[in-house]
């Protein structure tokens, strides 16, 4: 027989985590299980040199735990991916969460039995029954690897950085990135001191800003504490759930002057939320305002970068809409002579050779690692090699055939007590927030359909499941909140355009998370109106 859970969660990064710890509280039986060998999800995979978080130390933890924000030590205004490690194990002992968690267990299939209401789940590790499975694979867990042609014709070593090696040696080597996203800007600005050569093959320049990190006083430290209550209210009414204090004014309402000095302000501060969020309103809405930034920008990469050739190469003109990132002193490594750009929009990468790489100017760079830092396919990724077969034997693939399209980011027609924590079209925000958010809807609704059923029947004919007007509805207006702003404007993981041959289709919830959990409370007020009733 196989083992049998109330709820199977498959992903132990902070959503599986938390949503494990909740549903713990309402006396159900959990299992979490992950393909990992270890918990942490995103940080587990991503442990390449420089990886760090974006999000304001403070806020890139769980808010439930009241005594543990107070004393749980952090020392920088950021968290390095082993301090955000580090964090998850301590949360996961702290709760007594571990026997509850199976490592190096894949989940490869699940189909929904109608005759009792549960789930039959394969794993690497053997089947699993449930009645509630939760999938919290990660938005960005499943590598995107470049289809250059003749990979395996590269004798050196050849990485991703999300599938990082124990072992690996930079000293006096000729290095390769591909990518300069947030990650690919992390890894370049750390390795460029330490290994022989580095050239970055950049598909697209960067807006980039410094992200000004620093040890945090004990004065700053102490503010913090008192004031945890009013910073995740403010955090929960905001957009980017960053602590920033997002500007409502219109950019192009103030003089040019005015404008340079809030840019300024924003560029000395440092983070990249604090500039998009909380310089200008209209940034991502008005073109003249986003045309504004965008030349701010510019004039700090001219005055950065010495060799004009390297500048032209590295200054972007297309808006400033693509995930915004920041770094610590990602241009000026280009002033180092070891550190070069090849443009490959210019010249795209043709193939590897033994050596290295060749482009389609006939030129080989010759090279012994080439790290690809291209990112992943986000959101629907992980899920395109599952068989997930729901309602009336629909595939999740089938349901998904012309886009990921979902209730909230969490749920889906034809898939009762199927949840997703950031799924497709969940939202665009500093991840744990936004994720306790999804926690706190998935675990109510549980509870009220379990309380809905009150006799202990077996089989428990508990179900809870979107309607199809609800993922309809939910997409109509993830697309609406597209049309209003200029992310649409470039190719990026958002809309599936970092990814040759990928679906065009809004993948995320761009409508902030004050909107967002507005939508949840009002979902749940209507006594789960988008849901079939209970
Ligand atoms: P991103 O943000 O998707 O960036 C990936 C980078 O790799 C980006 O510069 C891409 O260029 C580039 N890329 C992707 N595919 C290719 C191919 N085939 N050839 C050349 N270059 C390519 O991923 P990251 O890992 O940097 O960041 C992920 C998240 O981590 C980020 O959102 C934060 O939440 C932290 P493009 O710009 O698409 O032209």
């Amino acid at each position: 027989m196989a083992p049998s859970y109330d709820v199977l969660i498959v992903g132990a990064g902070f959503g599986g985590i938390h949503q494990l710890y909740s549903l713990l509280q309402l006396g159900l039986t959990v299992k979490v299980v992950d393909k990992a060998a270890g918990l942490g999800g995103t940080w587990y995979w991503n442990r390449y040199p420089g990886a760090m978080s974006d999000s304001p130390s403070h806020l890139y933890r769980y808010s439930w735990d009241q005594d543990d924000l107070q004393s749980y030590p952090w020392s920088d205004n950021y968290l390095d991916a082993k301090d955000v490690l580090a964090y998850l194990e301590h949360v996961v002992d702290r709760h007594g969460l571990r026997k509850h968690l199976q490592f190096n267990t894949e989940l490869l299939s699940a189909k929904r039995n109608p005759e009792d209401y549960t789930w039959g789940v394969e794993t690497s590790q053997g089947p699993f029954q449930c009645h509630y499975l939760i999938t919290a694979l990660g938005l960005l867990s499943e590598p995107n690897w470049p289809n250059i042609p003749g990979r395996e014709l590269f004798r050196g070593d050849l990485y991703h950085t999300s599938r990082w090696p124990d072992k690996y040696d930079f000293t006096g080597k000729r290095v390769a990135v591909i990518g300069n996203g947030a990650t690919g800007i992390q890894l370049i600005t750390r390795i460029a001191p330490e290994v022989g050569s580095l050239l970055c093959f950049q598909r697209h320049p960067q807006y980039s800003v410094p992200a000004r990190r620093r040890t945090v006083t004990q004065e700053e430290r102490d503010q913090i504490n008192n004031s945890y209550d009013e910073i995740w209210n403010h955090v929960r009414d905001s957009a980017g759930g960053m602590g920033v204090t997002e500007s409502k004014t219109n950019t192009m309402s103030v003089s040019p002057a005015e404008r340079e000095r809030v840019y300024q302000a924003a560029w000395d501060e440092g983070g990249p939320f604090r500039f998009c969020l909380g310089t200008f309103a209209d940034l991502y809405t008005d073109e003249a305002a986003n045309h504004s930034a965008c030349e701010f920008f510019r004039s700090k990469i001219a005055q950065i970068v010495q060799d004009p050739e390297k500048r032209r190469k590295l200054t972007p003109t297309d808006f400033y809409a693509r995930r915004p990132v920041c770094d610590s002193g990602y241009f000026e490594q280009f002033n180092r002579d070891n550190v070069d750009i090849v443009d490959i929009l210019e010249t795209p990468i043709v193939g590897f050779t033994s050596d290295g790489l060749k482009t389609s100017d006939g030129t080989v760079y010759m090279l012994d690692m080439i790290i690809c830092a291209t990112g992943f396919n986000a959101f629907d990724g992980p899920y395109k090699k599952l068989n997930i077969v729901g309602r009336d034997g629909v595939t999740l693939n089938d349901h998904w055939r012309d886009g990921p399209s979902t209730n909230m980011g969490m749920a889906g027609a034809n898939f009762p007590n199927l949840f997703m924590i950031n799924g497709p079209q969940a939202p665009l925000a500093n991840v744990p927030p936004a994720i306790e958010g999804q926690v706190g809807f998935i675990t109510r609704a549980i509870s009220h359909a379990e309380a809905h059923h009150k006799d202990h029947s077996v089989p428990r004919k508990v179900t809870i499941e979107s309607t199809k007007e609800g993922e309809d509805e939910w997409g109509a207006f993830c697309n609406l909140i597209r049309d209003m702003t200029l992310f649409k404007t470039v190719d990026s993981y958002y809309f599936g355009g970092n990814i040759e041959g990928k679906r065009r289709f809004v993948y995320v919830f761009l409508g902030g998370l004050n909107l967002f959990l507005q939508k949840l409370k009002e979902c749940e007020e209507s006594g789960y109106s988008s849901f079939h009733p209970f």
